[in-house]
C-alpha cells in the first residue's frame, strides 16, 4: 500500500484501494453466478495489485514487448548502453527475458516475483534511476514458452513498451490479441516504430500516420507512438525520456493496476449483467403461500374445526334426549391427529424443533395441488430473476428450491402445530345447556303429573285440583310446551353453532397461512432474498470497482 499512501491523487489512484477492496466483493458475490473466466480474471487481478503493493512504488518495470525480430533487444542495448541482450539475425533470438536496474533501490524481491532470472545492473545516479527494463522474448514465433513467458510479464509490469517494425507493424495477431484487449492500459503503453531508418521520408510519415490511425480505432489514443531506429540511434533518447518521465512521478505502477482493475471489472459487470435488482412483490408471495396452504391441507383442517365445533355445540345445545346421538360421530380432529396438539401454544413454524413428533394424518396433497406449488414457485423465481444474467437466474431458480426436500414435512409441522383451539367453547353453549335441563324437568314434572292423575283416575279417587295455564291443563302444558320449547331451542342453537363453525373456519384457515407462510418465509423466500441481495452486493461492489 505503499504507493497509496504516497500518491499525489491524481485521479486514476483515487480509491484503487477501495476499488480493488470492491473488486474482491464483487469476485466473492459473483462465484458460481457468473462465467468462470471473467471471475478468475479478477481474482487474478485482486491477487497482482496485493502482491505487486507490497514491493517498493518507487520502482517502475518497463517492458519493451513485441514481434520476433521488431527489434527489442536492440533498442534495449541502445537504452542501456550496453551490449548486454544478443541481438541476432536467426529468429527468435531471445528466449528468456533479461532485465537491467537503474539504481540502488533493492530490485531482487520484485524480480523474483516476476520470475526473471537474468539481471544485470547498469550505471546508476542518472534519470533513470528506479528504472527495471526487460528485454522480454516475442510473442509470435513457433516457440510456445516465448510467447507464455511474454504473455505472463505483460500482465505484471508497470509499463509497456511495444516494439514494432515497419513490415509488421499492422500485426493481426498485436493488434487483436494484445493492442486492443489493453486498451484500457492506453496510458501506461509506448509503441516504438522501430528500423524507420529503413524507410524514407514519405513511407516513414505514411507509415506513422497509418500506425495511428490503427492504434486510435483500438481504443489507444493515449497512447504515444514514437519513430526509432536502434541501429542508427535515432529516438533512443526520446524514448529515454519518456521513460524517465514514467520512472520519475513513480506512478505507474499504481496506474497499471489501476487499468487492470477497470479492465477487469468492466468484464466482470458485463458478464455479471447491469440489471435493476429484482423485487418479490407481496402478490407473489402470497400466491405461493396460498397454493401451500392448500397442498399443506390448510382446507381440510379447516373444515374439520368447523365440523368439531357443531359437534361439540350439538352435544351442548342439543335437546338432552337426542344430544348424546350425536356423540356417536366421530371426532374429525381425531381423524386428521389435529386432537392431541398442545392447546393454546402458537405454533412458531420459524423455530421448528426438530425432535418434535407432531405429525398430521392429512392426506398427501393431490397432483393438482402439486401442480400449482410448482408454477407459483416458478412464477416467484422467474418475477425475483427479472433481467438477470442466466448465471444470476439459475442461482435465483435453484435458491428458491434449496429447501425443497425439507418443505412438505415443514409444512406439515406447522400445521401439526398451529394452535387450532380446538378446546374453545361458548359461554351461551352452557346457558342453553341449563335452560335444555330446566325444559326436560318440565318435561318430567308434567309426565309425572299426568301420570298421577291417571292412576288417581284409574282407582277412582279424587282427582287433583285442575290448573290451567291460558286454557290449556297445566300438565300438558309443562309436556308438550317442554318438548316444544327444547326442540325449538336446540334449533335456533344450530345457527348460531352454525355462524361460529364458519368463524372458526376463517380463523383457523387464517392462523394456519400465518404458519405455512412462516415456513416459506424461512424455506422459500428468506434465500430468494439472500441471492438478490447477494446480486445487489455484486452489482454496488461492481460499479464501485468500474468506478464508472
Ligand atoms: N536496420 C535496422 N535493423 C535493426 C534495427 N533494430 C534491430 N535491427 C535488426 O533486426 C534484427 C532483430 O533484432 P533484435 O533486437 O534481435 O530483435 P528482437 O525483437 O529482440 O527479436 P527476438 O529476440 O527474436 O524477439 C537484428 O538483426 C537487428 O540487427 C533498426 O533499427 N534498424
Ligand atoms: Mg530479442
Amino acid at each position: 500500500m505503499v504507493i497509496l499512501k504516497r500518491r499525489a491523487s491524481p485521479d486514476f489512484t483515487t480509491g484503487l484501494a477501495d476499488r480493488v477492496r470492491a473488486l474482491a466483493e464483487a469476485v466473492e458475490a459473483c462465484e458460481g453466478r457468473v462465467a468462470a473466466e471473467p471471475v478468475a480474471e479478477a481474482r487474478r487481478v485482486v491477487k497482482q495489485v496485493d502482491q505487486r503493493l507490497a514491493f517498493t512504488g518507487s520502482i517502475t518495470v518497463v517492458a519493451l514487448a513485441g514481434a520476433t525480430g521488431s527489434g527489442k533487444s536492440s533498442i534495449f542495448n541502445g537504452l542501456s548502453g550496453t551490449d548486454l541482450a544478443r541481438v541476432g539475425v536467426r529468429r527468435p533470438t531471445t528466449s528468456a527475458p533479461l532485465a537491467a536496474t537503474w539504481g540502488d533501490e533493492p530490485t531482487e524481491d520484485l524480480l523474483d516475483w516476476l520470475q526473471v532470472t537474468r539481471r544485470h545492473a547498469v550505471n546508476a545516479g542518472g534519470l533513470l534511476d528506479g528504472l527495471v527494463l526487460l528485454d522480454l522474448p516475442d510473442h509470435d514465433s513457433t516457440e510456445i514458452s516465448h510467447r507464455l513467458q511474454a504473455d505472463r510479464l505483460v500482465q505484471l509490469v508497470d509499463v509497456l513498451v511495444w516494439v514494432v517494425d515497419p513490415q509488421k507493424y499492422a500485426d493481426a495477431v498485436l493488434h487483436d490479441e494484445y493492442l486492443r484487449p489493453l486498451a484500457e492500459h492506453a496510458p501506461v503503453m509506448l509503441v516504438v516504430l522501430n528500423q524507420v531508418d529503413r524507410l524514407a521520408e514519405e513511407d516513414r510519415n505514411a507509415c506513422l500516420l497509418d500506425l495511428r490511425r490503427l492504434l486510435d480505432t483500438e481504443g489507444l489514443q493515449q497512447t504515444p507512438i514514437l519513430p526509432v531506429s536502434a541501429e542508427t540511434g535515432e529516438g533512443i533518447a526520446e524514448l529515454r525520456d519518456l521513460i524517465a518521465v514514467r520512472v520519475a512521478d513513480k506512478l505507474a505502477a499504481a496506474r497499471r493496476l489501476a487499468a487492470d482493475v477497470t479492465s477487469a471489472a468492466d468484464r466482470l459487470a458485463s458478464a455479471s449483467g447491469s440489471g435493476e435488482v429484482p423485487k418479490l412483490s407481496k402478490r407473489s408471495v402470497d400466491t405461493m403461500n396460498a397454493a401451500m396452504a392448500e397442498a399443506a391441507g390448510a382446507p381440510v383442517v379447516g373444515e374439520a374445526v368447523a365440523d368439531a365445533w357443531r359437534i361439540r355445540g350439538r352435544r351442548a345445545t342439543g335437546w338432552p334426549v337426542t344430544a348424546w346421538l350425536v356423540k356417536l360421530k366421530p371426532d374429525p380432529l381425531r381423524r386428521l391427529h389435529l386432537d392431541r396438539l398442545p392447546v393454546g401454544r402458537k405454533g412458531k413454524p420459524e423455530q421448528i424443533d426438530p425432535t418434535d413428533v407432531g405429525r398430521t394424518s392429512l392426506p398427501t396433497r393431490s397432483g393438482v395441488q402439486q401442480a400449482r406449488v410448482d408454477t407459483a414457485l416458478r412464477n416467484l423465481a422467474a418475477e425475483a430473476s427479472a433481467n438477470l444474467t442466466r448465471g444470476w437466474s439459475d442461482a435465483i431458480r435453484s435458491a428458491a428450491r434449496s429447501q425443497e426436500s425439507r418443505l412438505a414435512d415443514a409444512l406439515d409441522r406447522a400445521v401439526a402445530r398451529t394452535d387450532l383451539d380446538v378446546q374453545r367453547r361458548r359461554r351461551w353453549w352452557q346457558v342453553i345447556r341449563v335452560l335444555q335441563w330446566l325444559l326436560l324437568a318440565a318435561v318430567a314434572a308434567g309426565l309425572l303429573w299426568l301420570g298421577a292423575a291417571f292412576v288417581l283416575a284409574y282407582l277412582q279417587l279424587p282427582p287433583l285440583p285442575t290448573i290451567t295455564w291460558g286454557r290449556l291443563p297445566a300438565p300438558t302444558v309443562l309436556l308438550v310446551g317442554g318438548v316444544l320449547a327444547g326442540l325449538l331451542v336446540a334449533l335456533a342453537s344450530r345457527v348460531g353453532i352454525e355462524v361460529g363453525a364458519r368463524r372458526r373456519e376463517r380463523a383457523v384457515r387464517i392462523e394456519l397461512s400465518r404458519s405455512v407462510a412462516g415456513v416459506t418465509g424461512q424455506l422459500i423466500v428468506q434465500p430468494v432474498r439472500g441471492e438478490l441481495e447477494r446480486y445487489e452486493r455484486a452489482r454496488g461492489a461492481l460499479a464501485l470497482a468500474t468506478d464508472r
